[in-house]
């Protein structure tokens, strides 16, 4: 059969995969730092970063190598046994974070799903909260994962609609909405705050200075957890460790997942310290490939780069160039540039021809893969291990994509 062309790849996918994504025409083979190749060898600069599970760039050797080197000595034993590297991990995680335990997990949604667990069942056996009477806050506009219970808190009617009935329990607040969080807390059943320290997928909505700490303290004198979802904003992408750092803020409860692994494969875990942590008992909670010794010994790996390379240090300056470049940029397109570190939007005032999807599709034309998100905004993520060159030469082929439409 002659090579395929990316309409073929496109037509296969149509055909045999589920329609659950409207993706960008865009058909890679190849990733390497903050580089992409697609089927045809054009190269691109990946500026979605695999929604930031890629932070340490595509494929990056030490993390593969972690990778096969344990895929050739033992890949799982779930947790029905014990093994020589889950407790190595254990102790490396809970070391790096600050946090007395860490419960394994795959997925983000897994996380969130176990964080909820963990915040009810603490509700009940320390709050003294009565059985199936806990309520946990969430933001409007929030994004946490795609499961049942988790769309059941969630605003956007692409996430939760036609998937009902819903699990009970959640409390809708404004996002940064110190007053209208308050007023919520002062109810004895309430037993955790959850929220994206940035809303990633709402847009990158970064909250006012000092919203974190100010919701943070007012959850401690009310005894209810404070959740911090990092999923998306963790592991160095806004420019610190956590996002949480920002404001010296210890989530009670902190959720990982994504850049856990720099992207070779699913790892997500939940932090916290023995009070909450061992109010799960054994056979209350679990999964089968939680704490796998792959996933182990690639998380290990991703974090040590993530220390070693000032990920966090070089997301917080190279962040700063690009939301100067784009907010230089004559466009009466751009309505407005937000963002913290790498984890970057550019707001576009939509017109017909000349929408935020043309625009990555232009983009993506010069070299630059970005996606929009709720129609008219422009998610900028590139690997965390982008030099200033990379960055300008990408910035470069952004500003001649805007030009385009001039
Ligand atoms: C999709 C969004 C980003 C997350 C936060 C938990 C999860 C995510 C803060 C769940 C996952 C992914 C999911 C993916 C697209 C992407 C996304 F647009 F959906 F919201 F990044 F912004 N908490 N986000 O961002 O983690 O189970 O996926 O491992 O579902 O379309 P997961």
């Amino acid at each position: 059969m002659s090579k395929m062309s990316p309409k073929d790849y496109i037509a296969r996918e149509d055909k045999y995969g589920a329609h659950n994504y409207h993706p960008l025409p865009v058909v890679l083979e190849k990733g390497k730092g903050v580089r992409v190749w697609d089927v045809e060898g054009k190269e691109y600069f990946d500026f979605l970063s695999a929604y930031s599970a890629v932070n340490q760039g595509h494929c990056h050797p030490k993390i593969v190598k972690a990778l096969t080197d344990q895929a050739e000595i033992l890949t799982l034993t779930s947790r029905a046994f014990y093994n020589n590297i889950l407790g190595e991990y254990e102790e490396f995680i809970t070391k790096y974070f600050g946090y007395d335990k860490v419960l394994p997990m795959n997925t983000g949604a897994e996380a969130d799903e176990t964080a909820l667990k963990l915040c009810r069942k603490w509700a009940y056996k320390v709050k003294g909260i009565k059985e199936d009477q806990a309520k946990i806050i969430v933001c409007e506009d929030n994004f946490h994962g795609r499961t049942i219970t988790i769309v059941s808190m969630s605003t956007d009617p692409d996430s939760y609609g036609g998937f009902g009935p819903f699990t009970p329990g959640f409390v809708k607040i404004p996002y940064n909405n110190i007053e209208a969080l308050e007023k919520e807390l002062k109810d004895p059943n309430v037993a955790g705050f959850l929220l994206e320290p940035i809303q990633g997928e709402a847009g990158v909505f970064v909250p006012d200075e000092g919203f974190l700490k100010k919701a943070y303290d007012l959850c401690k004198k009310n005894n209810v957890l404070f959740i911090a979802d990092e999923v998306q904003t963790g592991i160095a992408r806004t420019g610190k460790m956590l996002a949480c750092d920002h404001e010296g803020v210890r989530p009670d409860i902190l959720i990982l997942g994504k850049a856990v692994s720099g992207g070779v494969m699913p790892v997500s875990c939940v932090l916290a310290d023995d009070e909450i942590m061992l109010t799960i008992k054994p056979g209350e909670h679990g999964s089968t490939f939680g704490g796998n010794p792959l996933a182990c010994k690639v998380a290990i790996a991703a974090l040590n780069v993530i220390k070693d390379e000032k990920l966090a240090e070089n997301a917080e300056k190279m962040g700063k160039i690009f939301r100067d470049e784009m907010k230089a940029i004559k466009s009466e397109m751009i309505e407005l540039v937000r963002g913290k570190g790498l984890l970057n939007a550019v707001v576009i005032r939509n017109k017909p021809g000349k929408t935020a999807w043309d625009v990555c599709m232009a983009m993506a034309e010069k070299g630059v893969l970005a996606k929009p998100t709720h129609g008219n905004i422009i998610r900028f993520a590139p690997p965390l291990v982008i030099t200033e060159a990379e960055l300008r030469e990408a910035i470069g082929r952004i500003k001649e994509a805007f030009k385009q439409f001039e």
